[in-house]
């Protein structure tokens, strides 16, 4: 494990991308601005039935999107790795997937995998490539988890009260499409072959960063550990499912455990400039440059990383906020 874990442990700074359909929303619903939580949840807060949720995919068209410029800024920042939302809770996958037709290539006006050149830009420049993969969550493909969010907590539209009735006697889902396949179905027939595709279609991969096991079983989470037997210097995160698979790495969101929480396990703070992971135009509360470096160096002291986070526009370019902090954070590392 220590030999695995080598570089991670020198890596101290990694970029974190939120990229999906929900940019295309980037945090409003029908003229309505999400009441709460991040705007990558909009489908889930708002309620947003598949099929309409799917239509809004037909107008993904990031052709701005350079993703040598994205690791370009990442490495000029002083970072070492970058881990991006291969698939979200909206269980769009930014890549080519065979186990799914809610994919890039063919739900999408771009039609190209996003993750080929990525990972191709991340060799060029010698950063590490890492997958976050939402394995339960899933809001589009049947069968995937749902977890259960109150219509207050998202658009008030009048029927809320009737929406949360449904949401409460059905495991947290909010369309009969989502339910016409089972849980282990969904894990049998998209969650574990999607992780072998990304597991043998993008090169060396360096973390597989689990997120909310909602539902999640031992027998799944066994299945879904092995696919990743073919890139076995992976890192992998503690959110795959609780407890018995506590993997790597631990993963304290939004802030930074005091030295006494600190129990010698390896641990990596993950942050938004702002407040939300995916893109979302109302948002204005970005954090200084200055404060960000502070975080970088309060973590650092204490042995952790810094996975900070940037949601790029529908366009494919990155908020010029975020362009900014990355600059500022790069001019600061390099006479320090
Ligand atoms: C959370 C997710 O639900 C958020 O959307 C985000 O991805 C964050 C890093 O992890 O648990």
């Amino acid at each position: 494990k220590d030999e695995r874990m080598a570089w991670w442990r020198e890596a101290k700074f990694g970029m974190f991308i939120h990229w999906g359909i929900y940019a295309q929303f980037a945090g409003v619903y029908k003229g309505h601005e999400q009441l709460r939580g991040g705007a990558e949840w909009i489908m889930n807060r708002s309620k947003i039935p598949v099929a309409e949720y799917q239509e809004m995919a037909k107008s993904f068209n990031p052709v701005k999107y350079d993703p040598d410029a994205w690791v370009k800024m990442a490495k000029d920042a002083g970072m070492k790795y970058l881990i991006i939302t291969a698939k979200h809770h909206d269980g769009f996958a930014l890549f080519n997937s065979k186990a799914s037709k809610w994919d890039v290539t063919d739900a999408t006006a771009y039609g190209k995998d996003l993750l080929k050149p990525l990972a191709a830009a991340c060799k060029k420049y010698g950063i590490k490539l890492g997958f976050y993969y939402s394995q339960a969550q899933d809001w589009n493909n049947p069968g995937g988890s749902a977890a259960r969010k109150v219509m207050r907590e998202g658009w008030l539209n009048p029927d809320s009260a009737k929406v949360d009735a449904y949401t409460a006697a059905n495991n947290g889902h909010w369309d009969p499409a989502q339910m016409t396949r089972t849980f282990d179905q969904y894990i049998d027939e998209v969650s574990v072959p999607q992780v072998k595709e990304l597991m043998t279609n993008y090169g060396d991969i360096a973390v597989l960063w689990w997120d909310t096991p909602t539902n999640m079983t031992d027998q799944a989470a066994l299945k879904l550990q092995a696919a990743l037997k073919t890139q076995p210097q992976i890192i992998t995160n503690d959110r795959l499912k609780r407890p018995n698979f506590p993997g790597d790495t631990k993963t304290p969101e939004q802030k930074i455990p005091s030295q006494a929480e600190l129990d010698g396990m390896d641990w990596e703070t993950c942050m938004t400039m702002n407040g939300t992971w995916g893109y979302r135009t109302s948002d204005h509360k970005w954090k200084s440059a200055e404060t960000l470096i502070r975080n970088l160096c309060d973590i650092a002291s204490k042995g952790g990383n810094y996975l900070l986070n940037v949601g790029p526009k529908p366009d494919g370019t990155f908020p010029q906020e975020s362009i900014d902090r990355l600059k500022a954070i790069g001019d600061w590392m390099k006479v320090n």
